[in-house]
């Protein structure tokens, strides 16, 4: 089996971002006109900003290059005293950025626990306070949430919950960010428009190149006087960029079609967790896979997620390790039915007849 499956290009489920630009972004990018940005003369970043606002249902948007960037300049953007930065502890925020919020911004990290990506209310209750410092204790300059939840494979967060929190945190005149990089896949799995779930924050950025198959970009969305603001900080953190129309043309063409597709990565993402469930149920459940993440445990197998990518690459299937047991996959344009049942076939295969290759040296 392995040999055979080295004739074909590899199953690539590490990322949905490892997708490539569609013909049409290419075609368009070709076309777009273009100007200095940073002069605000680019009419096709102009267009994709008033577009990623309008679909997020916020006044004003700003294009990023990237997710992180976007996550960092909306909290320098909202935190107008020091204090702290709640959120749910394995959020992408203070599980990924490296400690930008602290090391970046200033500003003290107070994750909470949660489930499946939702942080507990109880705690955001008793840790919550004004943005102002008082004499015994640091202010909440900002909450962030983030749905769908990566490290919680790709759970949704449920939308009343996520106004609890936003109401909490409105009684407090504490603003929210949502870290939305998935938002789209969350909204197909909730049936609802992407603006219903960003209307439970204040800011709420998403990426165009992950699922959406952009090659680069994430816009951040928000009131006009925020996005003004945060202008600002993108040129801090040296995110500004010339005629970057060229980039923004292809997101133009991911909003209006490559969302509509995102079913297909959903479905493909069950179809996977349904042939692993089958393979030993302990692997995953499939009732838990929301959208395009899966995350397979393998403990039970005793070999660490490590060693499985590593055995799994062998026939040409690639995933990446979420943990020390745990691998994540995630599914995308680039991922058909077929290839989802050569990766499930090769578990398989390794579970069943060849466990030893996971432990030989
Ligand atoms: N996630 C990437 C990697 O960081 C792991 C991935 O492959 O899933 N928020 C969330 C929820 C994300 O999942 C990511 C990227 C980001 C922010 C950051 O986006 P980029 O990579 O554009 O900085």
């Amino acid at each position: 089996m392995p040999e055979m499956s080295n004739a074909m290009p590899p199953v690539d489920l590490r990322s949905d971002t490892v997708t490539k630009p569609t013909p049409a972004m290419l075609d368009r990018m070709v076309h777009a006109e273009l100007g200095d940005d940073v002069w605000g003369d680019d009419p096709t970043v102009k267009q994709l900003e008033k577009l990623a606002g309008e679909r997020l249902g916020k006044e004003a948007g700003l294009f990023l290059p990237s997710g992180t960037m976007s996550n960092q300049v909306a909290i320098l953007t909202h935190a107008r005293t020091k204090g702290e930065v709640i959120g749910e502890a394995a959020s992408h925020i203070f599980r990924s950025e490296l400690g930008g919020l602290s090391l970046i911004a200033g500003l003290y990290p107070r994750p909470l626990p949660g489930k499946r990506g939702a942080m507990d209310i109880d705690s955001l209750r008793s840790s919550l306070r004004p943005p102002e410092m008082t004499a015994n204790a640091l202010g909440t300059a900002v909450v962030c949430m983030e749905t769908t939840h990566n490290a919680a494979g790709g759970s949704v967060l449920p939308l009343e919950h996520m106004r609890e929190v936003y109401n909490l945190c409105v009684h407090r005149a504490v603003p929210v960010h949502l870290d939305g990089a998935r938002i789209f896949n969350a909204a197909l799995a909730l049936g609802v428009a992407a603006s219903e779930i960003a209307a439970h924050a204040d800011s709420a950025t998403f990426c165009l190149s992950k699922g959406l198959s952009a090659p680069v970009g994430s816009v951040l969305t928000g009131s006009a006087d925020f996005i003004h603001r945060a202008r600002g900080f993108r040129r801090m953190l040296g995110g500004n960029m010339r005629q970057v129309g060229l980039l923004a043309a292809c997101g133009i063409v991911a909003l209006e079609q490559s969302i509509d597709r995102l079913a297909e990565d959903h479905a493909n993402a069950r179809r996977l967790a349904n042939g692993l469930h089958h393979i030993e149920p302990s692997l995953v459940d499939p009732n838990e896979v929301a959208t395009n993440i899966v995350m397979v445990d393998v403990g039970k197998t005793r070999a660490s997620a490590r060693r499985w990518t590593d055995v799994l690459a062998g026939y040409g299937v690639l995933a990446a390790p979420a943990t020390a047991s745990v691998i994540r996959f995630v599914t995308h344009r680039h991922v058909s039915e077929t290839d989802i049942d050569r990766a499930v076939a090769a578990f398989g295969d390794i579970y069943t007849t060849r466990p030893m290759a996971l432990f030989a040296a």
